[in-house]
């Protein structure tokens, strides 16, 4: 354990600078020069630590749900279209089913009581949470009276946020994300056409002023109030691709906690301006190029790099879907008593099953990206169902989990999704099957680990120089170990 109370796996989950002895300015691609080991403050911690969306760790454990209250949006994005959920924090073209916020406590009995790895709730659309703040705060203070040892989390596009600080703090809501998308408005005014500010319509300059001013006065004060803020950021190539990297530096130096800087989802089909235009999304390459400067930079902000992009009525964990599973009127109406004995139970479990994961991890000395990196590196893409482990059979992995990998180093990259994205021409193609897409998806990768693979697509990645190997042990070990085989032996072939 170091000093701090906490030991170094768990401050690496945490995002904290490792303080390994040894090793110079420009050594390490994430720590900065003479950076300071930053303990983290205990509440904060505590506040993590089962949370899916600010623990890449917790993710593999807890499940989140949202529940879709709040239809109206009081600002245009270019990248949403008004049929669809709210694209700041969901995936375009899906579209959820509206409750009102009794319905919507109902639901959350309903599927706490049925889903024990569920840690979290949150307000995220399918419009605005506090441009609909009254239903909002009434779905709010009832979930609070009715399944008080579930977290509250909010997201919302931060126009209204500077009204509404006393009444998140009261209804106990801990985490809440802001999107913003730019902190200029010259590049403001390309992403968002206008925006609906004391009784009026604003457009051009003065609305991208108008909201940004909003966004930072409001993060400023959740801040201060101590709740914990992370910011989702669109990557809009062209647009705002480069100017992310300040967005992160500013709001880093405002304390916000984690920066997600998710990738545009952009086709004519969805009917938004940067669809109909021809906007294209990164590739994951860029992406994830973008999320190391952001997280290297004099800021060092922790970047979120899991984020699955999910519906404003999104169940289970963040790798599943299971909102279909939650759809019907028997989840909204049933008013049944409710037991947290079982969830308290699993989540007990989960912790002492991750105290020895850590453990273990620990005593291989293996680093997750916040050391030195080592001087050969591949990518390798791992097929998991969450728990730490490399579980899952290739051919029934719908996402994999990409890693940079060499000696006793195992950094999570991104995920990446076989049937759900779209990552530009070269994955493209509605005609291709999900091999075809799982080998283009992994192109830049030397291995993909398994638990079990057939013969015919271990022959096709191999014919993509993919290796496929099979493996049921923990992530980090395998993929530190798979790194370093093939990195001594074919050199660095890390793209990112
Ligand atoms: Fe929901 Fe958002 Fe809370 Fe998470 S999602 S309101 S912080 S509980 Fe998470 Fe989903 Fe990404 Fe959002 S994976 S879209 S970041
Ligand atoms: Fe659409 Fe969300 Fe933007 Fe409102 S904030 S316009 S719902 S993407």
């Amino acid at each position: 354990m170091s000093s701090s109370g906490i030991n170094v796996a768990q401050e690496v989950e945490l995002g904290i600078p490792s303080r390994k002895a040894g090793g110079g300015c420009g050594v390490n691609t994430n720590v900065g020069c003479g950076s300071k080991v930053m303990p983290l403050d205990p509440s904060v911690r505590e506040k993590v630590a089962n949370h899916p969306c600010y623990s890449q760790e917790a993710h593999q454990y807890y499940a989140r749900m949202h529940v879709a209250v709040a239809p109206g949006c009081n600002i245009q994005c270019n990248f949403c279209n008004r049929k669809f959920d709210c694209s700041n924090e969901s995936r375009p073209g899906v579209t959820s089913r509206l409750l009102s916020p009794e319905e919507a406590a109902n639901k959350v009995r309903y599927v706490a009581n049925r889903v024990p790895q569920l840690s979290v709730v949150g307000i995220a659309g399918p419009g605005d949470p506090l441009a609909n703040s009254d239903r909002t705060f009434r779905t709010l203070g009832l979930i609070a009276e009715q399944t008080p040892d579930l977290r509250l989390c909010l997201s919302t596009n931060g126009l209204a946020l500077p009204d509404h600080i006393d009444r998140i703090v009261d209804s106990g809501v801990d985490h809440v994300t802001v999107t913003i998308n730019m902190v200029d408005p010259e590049v403001g005014e390309r992403i968002y056409p206008w925006v609906y500010f004391e009784g009026k319509r604003r457009s051009g300059k003065e609305a991208a002023q108008i909201l940004s001013e909003r966004q930072l006065e409001g993060l400023a004060s959740l801040v201060s109030k101590g709740i914990l803020c992370k910011v989702n950021s669109v990557m809009i190539p062209g647009v705002n691709d480069e100017h992310l990297v300040e967005v992160s530096r500013v709001v880093r130096s405002m304390g916000v906690f984690l920066h997600n800087v998710m990738p545009l989802v952009s086709s004519p089909e969805h009917g938004t301006y940067f669809g109909l235009n021809g906007y294209r999304g990164p590739s994951p390459q860029e992406l994830a190029i973008l999320q190391d400067r952001c997280s290297s930079g004099d800021g060092q902000m922790k970047v979120m790099r899991h984020c699955r992009q999910c519906r404003a009525d999104a169940v289970g964990m963040l790798g599943e879907d299971r909102s279909e599973e939650f759809s019907g009127d028997e989840a909204l109406l049933a008013p049944e008593a409710y037991d947290a004995d079982e969830r308290r139970a699993l989540h007990q479990e989960i912790e002492r099953g991750r105290e020895e994961l850590r453990a273990q991890r620990e005593s291989l000395r293996i680093d997750l990206g916040t050391g030195y990196r080592p001087n050969s590196t591949v990518l390798v893409a791992v097929a998991t169902k969450g728990s730490g482990l490399v579980n899952q059979h290739f051919g029934q992995a719908r996402e994999f989990w990409i890693y940079e990998a060499g000696e006793r180093w195992a950094r999570f990259i991104q995920t990446r999704s076989v049937d759900r994205y779209c990552f530009g021409p070269e994955t493209c193609n509605d005609d291709s099957s999900p091999l075809d897409r799982s080998i283009s998806l992994l192109r830049d990768c030397a291995a993909v680990i398994c638990s079990k693979i057939g013969e015919e697509p271990r022959r096709a990645l191999a014919l993509a120089g993919i290796e496929a190997i099979e493996a049921y042990d923990l992530i980090e070990k395998t993929v530190a170990e798979v790194g370093e085989a093939i990195a001594s032996t074919n050199g660095d072939r890390a793209a990112v």
